[in-house]
């Protein structure tokens, strides 16, 4: 597998997630031209990262990824295969990519990644009001140590790395069991793996 990457972008989720599940794959760190190059946009029409090729299979959209990443290595146990257990997966998977990212992609689209002529710099106050909101529905619906139970699996690694962006953006996470829920995903040795990759 080949991994596109960038620095401080969505793609350390699919990183963290190989070195967890103990992969043998290639990283490859985009430059900025890269992004909009024929080569690039082949694999990824939509030209972002993070993007994995797996032989003949192009990927692009970190959820997939992961998604697929767990699947390919079941003995890992990094999806469920109960079908209730999946679902409950899926919810949160959802909840993480439409819900709880969103708010956080907003203000750092206003801020530095948009073009400067299309940043709302008062879409802040919008989105620090979203983003509460969904963090008051993960602080109800975590009644375990993980999402999906007491199993870790990989929707674990994806709302952790979206908590971390907040902590590194300074928004605020006030729920002491979400920050102790963050803190035990993190703890885990694959991230350090993946952070050293990352460096
Ligand atoms: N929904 C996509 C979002 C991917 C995305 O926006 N990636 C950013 C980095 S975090 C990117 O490549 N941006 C480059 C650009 O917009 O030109 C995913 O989760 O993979």
């Amino acid at each position: 597998m080949k991994l596109y990457g960038f620095a401080n972008s969505r793609s350390f989720r699919t990183l963290w997630l190989l070195e967890e599940v103990g992969a043998q794959y290639e990283l490859k760190m985009l430059s900025p031209p890269d992004f909009n190059s024929d080569w690039f946009l082949e694999i990824n029409p939509n030209g972002k990262v993070p993007a994995l090729v797996d032989g003949d299979l192009k990927l692009f959209e970190s959820a997939a990824i992961c998604n697929h990443i767990a699947r390919k290595f079941p003995e890992k146990e990094l999806i469920p295969q109960a079908t209730n257990e999946l679902s409950i997966y899926d919810q949160w998977m959802f909840f993480v990519m439409s819900e709880l990212e969103q708010p956080l992609w907003t203000m750092a689209k206003h801020k530095f990644a948009l073009p400067k002529t299309y940043r709302q710099p008062d879409m802040k106050e919008t989105a620090l009001f979203e983003w509460n909101k969904a963090l008051k529905a993960l602080d109800a619906g975590l009644n375990t140590s993980y999402l999906v139970g007491e199993s870790f699996t990989a929707v674990d690694i994806m709302a952790a790395q979206t908590l971390q962006w907040a902590e590194r953006f300074k928004v605020p996470i006030e729920s002491k069991k979400i920050l102790d829920y963050k803190d035990r995903v993190v703890s885990r040795e694959s991230f350090q793996q993946a952070s050293d990759k990352f460096a």
